[in-house]
């Protein structure tokens, strides 16, 4: 007779799991590498997952490379981006980090607490003569106030580099919300709705910028002898490219299920006096890609934190803490933002969740609060 008590044998559930896909598709695509012995700059499973993912998406200059945060790096040093780009608090590190390692300065400009992006009402009284970009972010897939945000730059004469990593096939005013701003960036890192284990692309408007792109992605050089612009390594290598091919094939399947699971969470918690999840824009459609929940407190959400940990669920504090509290970033306070970094989870949303954990996990959060 087994002695393990119930929380002994029950597998702990993760923020996320990464989704994998038919293993003997992946291992022919494999083999084919081992037979072409291209493993990477610009190989056909790069090309012919670039064209795939831009038919897909519906947007024409599509450039894959290694990871999200070069994405980023890559599209300020293409815009030419110098001195000062504001950008919201409330992100994954990268979004920051990634400026300020191109020795930018991120100037923040707090968020609205309901839709948890930038406030584009905030982004006027930032603007300075060193400004020269914005750095919106979609934030969980849900769009920015892009209107008001192309406004503004068009007025300003600024770039705007919309970090999409959470926004892969999101619509916006019914055509790819990719297609905005100068240039919009994804992430397919392994935790991300399409992955290719790591990786990332830049969506670029202009054909000239994504001419030099190419290059920039691959130290500058344009051709045999011929090295132009100072460039960097930021290619997707052939490996890469073999997952996403795979991936993609059952994004459908990914995204049907995700829906399902998204709205059981909906259906659990809107509406719920001392719970409030994201206001979704009205001019976008969903990817399903988190689920947030904001607490009253931050003593509440340690609370419910604690009581799914006991229980081997392990949701996670996207985003915590508000960057502009970081040391290196440090800036005026952003009230909005950090108050919503402190009481704000994320629960375990992944395509294969099974209903009867996230019932678990429901059940769990509401006795905890
Ligand atoms: N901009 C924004 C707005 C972003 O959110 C991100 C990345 C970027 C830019 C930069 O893109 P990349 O350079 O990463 O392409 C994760 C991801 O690493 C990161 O890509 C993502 N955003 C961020 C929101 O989340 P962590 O540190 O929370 O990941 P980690 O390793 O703790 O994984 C979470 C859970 O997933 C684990 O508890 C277990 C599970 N897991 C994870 C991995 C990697 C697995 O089961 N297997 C795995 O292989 O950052």
């Amino acid at each position: 007779m087994s002695t393990l008590k119930e929380e002994e044998y029950i597998s702990p559930i993760y923020v996320t799991k990464p989704y994998l896909p038919n293993e003997e598709k992946y291992k022919d695509y494999i083999s084919k590498i081992f037979r072409s012995g291209h493993l990477t700059n610009h190989g056909p499973l790069v090309r012919e997952l670039e064209e795939r993912l831009a038919e897909f998406l519906g947007v024409n200059r599509l450039l894959l490379v290694s990871n999200g945060t070069l994405a980023l790096q890559v599209a300020y040093k293409l815009l030419g981006l110098r001195d000062e780009v504001i950008t919201t608090p409330f992100s994954f590190i990268a979004t920051s980090s990634s400026l300020a390692w191109q020795g930018l300065t991120p100037v923040f400009a707090d968020i609205d607490e309901r839709s948890f992006n930038i406030n584009a009402n905030e982004i006027e009284d930032k603007i300075t003569e060193r400004t020269t970009g914005i750095v919106p972010v979609h934030v969980f897939g849900n769009a920015c106030e892009i209107a008001k945000i192309e406004e503004i730059a068009k007025r300003y004469k600024l770039k705007v580099v919309y970090d999409a990593a959470h926004a892969f096939d999101v619509k916006y005013k019914g055509q790819n919300i990719l297609n905005y701003g100068d240039i919009s960036t994804l992430s397919f890192h392994a935790t991300k709705i399409f992955h290719s284990i790591e990786g990332g692309a830049l969506i670029i408007n202009d054909e000239e910028t994504y001419r030099r792109a190419r290059s920039t992605i691959d130290f500058g050089i344009q051709g045999p002898d011929v090295i132009q612009g100072i460039g960097i390594n930021a290619k997707m290598n052939e490996f890469q490219a073999a997952m996403g091919l795979c991936v993609l094939d059952d994004i459908k399947k990914i995204m049907k299920n995700r829906k399902d699971i998204y709205k059981r969470y909906h259906e659990a918690f809107a509406g719920q006096e001392e719970i409030q999840v994201q206001r979704i824009n009205q001019d976008c459609s969903q990817n399903y890609s988190y689920f947030p929940i904001v607490l009253r407190s931050e003593e509440c959400l340690i609370r419910v934190k604690q009581s799914l940990e006991q229980n081997k669920i392990f949701p996670r504090r996207y985003f915590h803490p508000s960057l502009n509290t970081i040391d290196y970033l440090k800036s005026p306070s952003m009230d909005k933002s950090e108050s919503l970094s402190k009481r704000i989870l994320c629960l375990p949303m992944y395509d294969s969740f099974n209903i009867f954990d996230q019932l678990r996990v429901i059940r769990i959060v509401k006795e905890a609060i």
